[in-house]
C-alpha cells in the first residue's frame, strides 16, 4: 500500500466533507470525520470499483450503515471520479444527487440506501450472501456506528453472518464512543465488543481507526480468514477538527456551530500540500 497516498486521501476526504457541510450550513460532522481513514483505506487501497461504470459486476460493495455520514463517502467518490468534485457543494439542496443520507437511487457509486440505523448492515449481509450463493468473490463491506449498535437488527446480523459462512463480508465498527447527544458509555455501553463478535463466530480484531496501515492490515487479515470479518475501529468522533474531537455537541453542526471551520480547513489544506 502507498501509505502516503492513502493518508492524503483521508485528509482530502476530511477537507471536502467539512467544506461541503460548512458551506451548506448543516451536516453530521463528528461521524463523518471519524470514518475518513477507514473510507480512505477502502477507496484508496482495498476496494475494486470503476468510477466510469459504478455498477460494474466485479466491483466490491460498501454499505454505509451509519448513512448520516454520507459526506465522507461522497467526498471519496468525487475524489475518485464517480462525479465532479464541484457537485459536492450541492449537498442537501433541492434536486441534488447528494442527500445528507446515502441513497442508492440518486448517487453514482452508492449501493444501498441507508440512514435508518441498523438496516444497512443487515442489507449488506443479504448482499454478501447473494454473492456467495452465486459463487462470486466480490467483497461486501459495511460501516456501522457504536450508537447504531443499540439497534437489535445489528445483533441479528452479527449472529447470523458466521452461520451463513459469508467470508466475503467485513463489518467495520466506528467505535467513536459517542452517539447523537451523549457518550455511548453513559447510555448503553458496548462492553468488549470485539470479544462479543468473536464469540458469535467472527474473525474479530481491534485497531486504531485512524492508522491507515493498521486498518489495511486488519482487512487483509479478515480476508485471509474463512470467517466473516469484524473490525472494531477505535476512533475519535470529530477527528481532525481539534475543538470538536470527543466533545459533546459534535454530532451534527448547524450555522454558527461551524465557527472556526475556515481556520481548520486552511490548516488541513496546508498539511495536504506539504504531503505532495
Ligand atoms: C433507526 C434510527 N433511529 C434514530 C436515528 C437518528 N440518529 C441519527 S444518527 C444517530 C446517532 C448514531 O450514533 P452512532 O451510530 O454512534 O453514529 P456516529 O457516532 O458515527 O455519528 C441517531 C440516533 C436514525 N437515523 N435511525
Ligand atoms: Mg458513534
Amino acid at each position: 500500500m502507498n501509505v502516503n497516498e492513502v493518508k492524503k486521501l483521508a485528509l482530502d476526504i476530511r477537507i471536502e466533507a467539512l467544506n461541503m457541510m460548512s458551506k451548506h450550513g448543516f451536516g453530521h460532522v463528528g461521524g463523518s470525520l471519524s470514518i475518513a481513514d477507514a473510507i480512505a483505506v477502502l477507496y484508496g487501497e482495498q476496494m475494486k470499483y470503476d468510477p466510469q461504470n459504478p455498477k460494474w459486476e466485479a466491483r466490491d460493495y460498501l454499505v454505509l450503515s451509519k448513512g448520516h455520514c454520507g459526506p465522507a463517502l461522497y467526498s471519496a467518490l468525487a475524489i475518485k471520479g464517480f462525479f465532479p468534485r464541484e457537485e459536492l457543494l450541492t449537498i442537501n439542496e433541492i434536486g441534488t444527487r447528494l442527500p445528507s443520507h446515502a441513497d442508492k437511487n440518486l448517487t453514482p457509486g452508492i449501493d444501498m440506501t441507508t440512514g435508518s440505523l441498523g438496516q444497512g448492515v443487515s442489507c449488506a449481509l443479504g448482499m454478501a450472501l447473494a454473492l456467495k450463493i452465486q459463487g462470486k468473490d466480490n467483497m461486501v463491506y459495511s460501516i456501522i456506528g457504536d450508537g447504531e449498535a443499540q439497534e437489535g437488527q445489528v445483533w441479528e446480523t452479527l449472529l447470523i453472518a458466521p452461520n451463513k459462512g459469508v467470508k466475503n463480508f467485513i463489518v467495520m465498527l466506528d467505535n467513536n464512543k459517542q452517539q447523537l447527544d451523549d457518550f455511548v458509555e453513559k447510555i448503553s455501553p458496548l462492553g468488549d465488543v470485539r470479544k462479543k463478535a468473536e464469540d458469535f463466530g467472527w474473525h474479530a480484531v481491534t485497531v486504531d481507526g485512524h492508522d491507515v496501515e493498521a486498518i489495511n492490515a486488519a482487512i487483509e487479515e479478515c480476508k485471509a480468514s474463512d470467517k466473516p470479518g469484524f473490525i472494531n475501529l477505535e476512533t475519535v468522533k470529530g477527528k481532525g477538527w481539534p475543538a470538536k474531537e470527543g466533545v459533546n455537541g459534535n454530532h451534527a453542526l448547524r450555522g454558527p456551530a461551524f465557527e472556526g471551520v475556515e481556520e481548520v480547513l486552511e490548516n488541513m489544506r496546508k498539511e495536504l500540500a506539504a504531503m505532495n
